[in-house]
Order: structure tokens, then sequence, then C-alpha cells
């Protein structure tokens, strides 16, 4: 183990940011009672809906993936840009209620995560950059890097490391980018000195639980995978969608941005990042469903090319965008 040294949090902090990173934290690596109870408890309802791999027993425990840990970097990369989807007629919902049979949907929706570059290439050179850049400095410092795809809660060491908030809807806000950021890490034997645990800032709103039109955020908090429509579009693997799911897809085929959209604090603080690969390849942002349900496995090929979409195969896809045509069939 590796005790103090002279490197600082200060150092640290200039580096990450000097490597592009929005925001930048540091938590001590002791373990939160809590929220691996939060976890546990999650798993115990089944939340995880067929995500398997979310009971890994490592997700509990930092040291599992690096056991000198004793301190964890956090940073936030923001990837909003200010694009919007087209607007189906003003108020579609109450449109097509009052003409059931005549208007069909005609845009697909795809989360901004998914716009442009895969965000797990970007995070993860930028984060191998800063681990070797903290391991040149001391041959005993030893670094690892995370995001996403780790047994490990990205949120829950952001909140700790002060960079924002866990939200009602459950995802991470920050005061300057809203929640429109992507989170990492990188775990380190060194001792550095640690920041604030963030506050909650959501109040009394509940915007963001009166918006989801699946009821999938069961209490504030808390998701149920099983009635997120970003969990059926993205990991279900199944031939068709369960129907209470397929009624209410509201035109997504990709995820769901829609207690984000809401979110007052997104409204106000989202800006436009500076990291040029979150700008959108230009079909994603206004995708035709009729297109998206006929797609062949060559055209979903050339049109995601190293983007997180490739994650929803083109089976998958085509299923996202014929539910939807199905919920609103034209005449
Ligand atoms: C599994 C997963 C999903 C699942 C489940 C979502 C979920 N909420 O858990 C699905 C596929 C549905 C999903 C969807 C999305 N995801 Co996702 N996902 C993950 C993943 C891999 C694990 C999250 C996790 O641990 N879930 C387990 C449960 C237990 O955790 P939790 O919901 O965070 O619950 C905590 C809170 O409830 C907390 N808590 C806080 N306060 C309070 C208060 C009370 C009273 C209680 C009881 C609990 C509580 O306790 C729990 C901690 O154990 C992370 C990456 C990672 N390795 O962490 C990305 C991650 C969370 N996803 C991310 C994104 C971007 C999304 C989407 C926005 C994508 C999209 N547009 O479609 C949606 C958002 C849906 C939503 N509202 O959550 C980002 C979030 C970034 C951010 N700013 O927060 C992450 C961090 C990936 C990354 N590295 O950037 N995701
Ligand atoms: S991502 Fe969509 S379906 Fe999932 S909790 Fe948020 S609003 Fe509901
Ligand atoms: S919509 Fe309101 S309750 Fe939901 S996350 Fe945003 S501030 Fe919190």
């Amino acid at each position: 183990m590796l005790a103090q040294h002279p490197l600082d949090s200060d150092r640290i902090k200039q580096k990450a940011v000097e490597l592009g990173f929005h925001k930048v934290g540091i938590a001590a690596a002791d373990t939160s009672e809590a929220r691996e109870n939060s976890l546990q408890s999650w798993l115990g309802q089944s939340y995880q809906a067929d995500m398997a791999w979310m009971a890994n027993p490592k997700r509990q425990d930092v040291r599992s993936l690096l056991p000198s840990v004793r301190s964890v970097i956090c940073v936030a990369l923001n990837y909003y840009t200010p694009h919007d989807r087209p607007a189906e007629p003003q108020d579609f919902e109450l449109y097509a209620e009052e003409n059931p049979s005549k208007y069909p949907r005609r845009y697909a929706k795809i989360s901004r995560y998914g716009w442009g570059k895969d965000y797990h290439r970007i995070m993860h050179k930028k984060l191998k950059a800063l681990a070797l850049w903290l391991e040149a400095q001391d041959s005993a410092i030893e670094a690892r890097y995370c995001s996403d795809t780790a047994p490990i809660q990205d949120k829950v060491w952001a909140e700790r490391a002060g960079l924002g908030w866990i939200a009602k809807n459950s995802n991470l806000i920050t005061r300057e980018y809203g929640s429109w950021v992507f989170l990492g890490e990188v775990l380190t034997n060194l001792q550095i000195t640690s920041d604030r645990p963030h506050l909650p800032h959501c109040g009394t709103c509940t915007r963001c639980l009166e918006a989801c039109p699946t009821e999938a955020i069961v209490q504030p908090f808390i998701v149920d995978a099983n009635r997120c429509i970003a969990y059926h579009t993205i990991e279900n693997r199944a031939e068709t969608l369960p129907p209470a799911i397929a009624a209410n897809l509201q035109g997504w085929v990709a995820g769901c941005d829609i207690c984000q959209d809401v979110c007052p604090w997104n409204q106000r603080f989202a800006q436009e990042t500076d990291v040029a690969e979150f700008q959108p390849y230009p079909w994603n942002v206004a995708p035709e469903l009729e297109a998206i349900a006929t797609l062949s496995d060559a055209e979903w090929d050339r049109r995601f090319p190293a983007s997180a979409l490739r994650r929803i195969k083109p089976n998958m896809l085509r299923r996202n965008a014929r539910a939807n045509l199905e919920a609103n069939p034209p005449d």
C-alpha cells in the first residue's frame, strides 16, 4: 500500500481537466453500506430484469477491482449537443387520441447518449491517459480505470466524490451540465484528499416520475428495468416487447430520454459539449420509423459505425420501430 505522496489532489484534478474531462472529484475508497444495501434490495426485487451481470458480487466492493485501492478519482464528460428531435404534430398524443387511425408517428427517437461516437471509446481513451500519467509519477502507484462496463456503481462514486447527486430519476445530475454527462473512474492506491459528497437538489419536484409513460420509476430514486423503455429498447433481446411497453414507446427505438428531458436542471443548465465526437451522426436525430423498421443488416452496419447503438442488434432495432408503428398504425 502507498501512503501519502507529494502528488496532491489539485495536480491530479488539473491533469484530468487538461485531458478534457468536464468535472473531477475524489472519494475515499471505503465502502458505503447504505448504497450496497440499495443495490442488494434492487436486485432482491428483480429490478435488474434479464441483466444477470448486475448481480456480480464484485459490484458490491470496489476492492475487487483493485485490492490496494484507497481513492476513487471520479470524472464526468458532458455530451449534450443542442439538437432537437423533429416535432410530430403539436401534442401528438392528443392528436392520435382524436384521430386514432389517421396519423402514424413518423419519426423514431434515439437517445442523446447514442447520437455520436461511442462514449465508451472516448471515456476509456481519456481515462487510460489519466491512469498511465498517474502510474508514471511513481513506480509504486497503481491505477485502474473504468466506465460503465466494469462492475462498479458509477453514479454512487460520482455522488460521493461531489460531482453531483443521484436524482429521483436515478441519474446523476451536475449543477453545471445537468445529467447529460457520462461517468468514469480511476481507482488508485494513492491516498488523496477527498471531496465532500454532493447534497441532493431534487427538492419537492416529481416531474420525472409523472412523465415516465411506463411508471418505471417505482418510487423516487428507484428504476425497475422491467418497466423501463431504455432497458427494453437496448437490453431486451426477446423477439417481441411486452405489450405494456410496446403500447407506450412514444417513438423511442434506442434508449429513452423522457425523464431527463423533463428535468428542470437539464432544461436550465445543459450546455453544448466541446467533444466533437459527440456531435450526432446526421441520420440519428430524425430517422423515420418506417426506415428503421425495414433497415437491412448491411445498412445498420453502415449507419452506426463506432456507435454505442451497436449494442442494439439490427433485429432489435427493427422490432422496436415495428412496435411503435403497430401502436399507431396508419389507415
Ligand atoms: C444497469 C444500468 C442501466 C439499466 C438500469 C438503470 C438503473 N437506473 O439502474 C438501464 C438499461 C435501464 C439503464 C438505462 C439508462 N442508463 Co444506464 N447504466 C446502468 C449501469 C450499468 C449500472 C447502474 C446500476 O448500478 N444500477 C443498479 C441500481 C441499484 O442502481 P441505481 O438505480 O443507480 O440505484 C441507486 C439509487 O437508487 C441510490 N439511491 C440514491 N438515493 C437514494 C435514496 C433512496 C431513498 C433509496 C432507496 C436509494 C437511493 O441507491 C442505488 C445505489 O445502489 C450504469 C453504469 C455503471 N457501471 O454504474 C449505467 C449508467 C447509470 N447509465 C447511464 C445512462 C446514460 C443511462 C440512460 C440515460 C440511457 C438512455 N438515455 O436510455 C438510461 C437512464 C434510465 C434511468 N432513468 O435510470 C449513465 C448515467 C449517467 C448519469 N449522468 O447518471 C451510466 C452511469 C453509464 C455511464 N458510465 O455514464 N442503465
Ligand atoms: S428512461 Fe424512460 S422509461 Fe425509463 S425511467 Fe426514464 S422515462 Fe421511464
Ligand atoms: S425532474 Fe425533478 S425530481 Fe426528477 S430528477 Fe429532475 S429535479 Fe429531480
